[in-house]
């Protein structure tokens, strides 16, 4: 199938145009680079190293035999977007080109108005470069589970049937997303599914966890394909970032409580579900919702998992408490439903606690790329758009 990766050079978008590849698809993409920035700018690095576009172009010949068609342009110019469209004509449309960080989408207005404006339109770009140059191609939009907030009550997918004054109906399950990024995938699912009503578009909306990993099996030896891994504390998330502090003797930065629960899955995971999304099409006019984690865990249990597995490679990992600069609730109620991709063959494969272990051992050659940012490991970013580093608080360290 021809796929089409908006945000190729990403955390998920690189490793997805390998194993797309590996799995016989014809990929192109698209990607601005601005990954790279934003975590510079926010005193980050991979903590993986990785290599340039054009490094990364030369490894992929070598070991797929052909060119990968990677240009460098923003999904915001509508001319770019339908100009790659009308010459690749994709059948499948992976898009995973906006900026994901709840806390940089959090520093000030400048920041927020951004990040919401690149997101809404880059998607709404999308959607009508497929709506004018390949009408049966199906979008596979990144969503978040964080738009649905955390309800006192089991999390559908997408949909749920309402009982109100005696009329049922099938109605979009609330979105209450904590942060303006998150609030950005809403304004995304809603304007996706008006798309598949009015014109019929095609789409899967992916309601996806916490990734974590470094690596997938079809990147085989070759250093210069590995994925970039973000530590920093607005584009690293938590398990990524729980092995990067466990490496270099870095304390466990517990956000208050640490009793907050998500869907977390290995990239691994993340890579086989959207094969599968990409290889099972909905139908015509069918905007449908896959919930993709592969296990939700609270915070204390990933970092007492990230402090045994430490253990087993001689890692002395203590867990600490900090002061909470989000706002979101510590401990909560939290059952999201995830049958639709199992439906269509998903099997979790790996094991939570070997691939922490992989990802430990393999960041563990280049921690001093993490020793030499530790300042960005402490968050400094609040929910009320104030600086301020966190700090440890040892009465909740028994809570
Ligand atoms: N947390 C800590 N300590 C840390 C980092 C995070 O306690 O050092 C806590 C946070 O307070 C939060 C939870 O861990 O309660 C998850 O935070 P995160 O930074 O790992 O993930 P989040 O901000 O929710 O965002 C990430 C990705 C985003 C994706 C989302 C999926 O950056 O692109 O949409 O995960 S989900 O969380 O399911 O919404």
């Amino acid at each position: 199938m021809k796929v089409f990766i908006a945000g190729i050079d990403g955390y998920l978008g690189w490793p997805l145009a390998v194993y797309l590849t590996a799995h016989g698809h014809e990929v192109a993409g698209a990607d601005l680079m601005l990954r790279r920035e934003w975590v510079a700018e926010v005193g980050g690095t991979s903590a993986q190293p990785i290599e340039d576009r054009d490094t990364r172009l030369q490894a992929f010949k070598e070991k797929f035999g052909k060119d990968l068609d990677f240009r460098v342009g923003d999904l915001t110019d509508y001319d770019f977007v339908k100009g790659f469209f009308e010459e690749f004509q994709p059948e499948a449309v992976v898009h995973l080109g906006q900026m994901p960080s709840a806390p940089y989408s959090m520093i000030d207005q400048q920041h927020c108005v951004w990040t919401q404006q690149n997101n809404v339109v880059n998607n709404l770009n999308l959607l009508w470069a497929i709506k004018e140059v390949v009408p049966d191609a199906h979008l596979v939009k990144l969503g978040t589970m964080g738009e649905y907030g955390t309800p006192n009550v089991d999390i559908p997918e997408g949909f749920f049937e309402v009982e109100f004054r005696g009329r049922k109906d099938k109605l979009p399950f609330p979105r209450q997303a904590g942060s303006w990024y998150h609030q950005s995938k809403v304004h995304d699912s809603h304007n996706t599914h008006f798309a598949s009503k009015m014109w019929g578009t095609r789409a899967t909306d992916i309601m996806q966890g916490v990734v974590f990993g470094t690596q997938i099996e079809e990147m085989g030896d070759d250093m210069r394909l590995r994925s970039r891994l973000d530590f920093d504390q607005c584009f690293g998330t938590a398990i990524n970032r729980f092995c990067c502090q466990a490496i270099v003797g870095h304390p466990l930065t517990l956000f208050g409580v640490g009793k907050q629960k998500r869907g977390f899955l290995p990239l691994v995971d993340s890579m086989a579900c959207l094969r599968l999304a990409v290889e099972n099409p909905p139908e015509e006019g069918e905007f449908r919702v896959f919930n993709q984690f592969e296990n939700a865990y609270t915070i204390t249990e990933l970092a007492e998992m990230v402090q045994e597995v430490g253990a087993e490679i001689g890692l002395n990992v203590e867990i600490k408490h900090y002061d909470n600069p989000r706002k979101e609730l510590e401990e909560h109620y939290y059952n999201p439903d995830r049958q639709h991709l199992i439906d269509l063959g998903y099997e979790p494969t790996h094991d939570i606690k070997s691939v922490m272990k992989q990802t430990m051992l393999d960041l563990m050659d280049n921690k001093h790329l993490i020793e030499e940012h530790i300042e960005a490991l402490v968050p400094d970013i609040r929910w009320d758009s104030t600086r301020k580093k966190s700090v440890i608080i040892d009465e909740k360290t028994e809570a």
